[in-house]
């Protein structure tokens, strides 16, 4: 399993020394050959989660040919060792039972925080919309590209799947977006146009550690 774990990144450097110290040993115990990507988004624009995943998608297969993408938050810590972060046969979401939400799953079709797709599997949805600036609807969004392209999605069971979320308050430019919530409604309108094949961003820098490569990116903000 060729699998690049990408994590969308501003500000949150406490956060990502926590996320490397545990997940380095989840990750080599699982045997997996892979590498970590931290997209960091410049400047203080409105934050785009998905935009950044996106992105690492396509810098970290310029880096090795992985064929499998693990999507997360930087401050989901996984706390078992048998929660696999390995692709299926389906899209699979991972972060099923979050301490912060109790060990409880919001709804059966969530889809955010950590999430796996085989490099085929992200292509065929087109990836993430670039669209959704601020919090809120870009993992809804793309649970239903996933349904659209005739997919269904799997999960780890909720004995295994259990997470730690580092706490913290909300991040300043990345409020609710009421916008978003509007546009989940219109996936199969946008599908097509707006994704892998729309995006445009501007490489600033690129460091790299032995622990990750630091991708820095100028995402365009409105
Ligand atoms: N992120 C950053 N920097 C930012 C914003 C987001 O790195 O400024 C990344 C980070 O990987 C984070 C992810 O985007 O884990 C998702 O953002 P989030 O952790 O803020 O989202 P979450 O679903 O909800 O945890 C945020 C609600 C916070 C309310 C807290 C009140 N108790
Ligand atoms: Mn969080």
């Amino acid at each position: 399993h060729k699998v690049a774990v990408i994590v969308p990144f501003r500000n949150r450097s406490e956060h990502l020394n926590h996320w490397l110290y545990y997940l380095h040993p989840v990750l080599m115990r699982q045997q997996l050959d892979y590498g970590v990507y931290v997209i960091n988004q410049d400047g203080d624009g409105a934050f785009n989660r998905a935009k950044l995943m996106n992105i690492g998608f396509n810098e970290s297969l310029k880096e090795y040919d992985y064929d499998c993408f693990a999507f997360s938050d930087v401050d989901l810590v996984p706390i078992d060792d048998r929660n696999l972060y390995r692709c299926s046969d389906h899209p699979r979401h991972l972060s099923v039972a979050v301490d912060k939400f109790n060990y409880i799953l919001s709804s059966k079709t969530a889809f955010g925080g950590v999430s796996l797709l085989t490099q085929q599997q992200f292509l065929k949805v087109n990836g993430f919309s670039n669209t959704f600036w601020g919090w809120g609807g870009e993992d809804d969004d793309l649970y239903n590209r996933i349904i659209h392209r005739g997919m269904s999605i799997t999960r780890p069971d909720a004995q295994i799947a259990k997470y730690k979320m580092i706490k913290h308050g909300r991040d300043l430019h990345n409020e609710v977006n009421p916008e978003n919530a509007v546009k989940t409604q219109k996936t199969a309108e946008n599908i097509d146009t707006d994704g892998l094949n729309s995006l445009n961003f501007t490489v600033k820098e690129i460091m790299k550690d032995v622990l990750y490569t630091l991708i820095s990116v100028d995402v365009r903000s409105p």
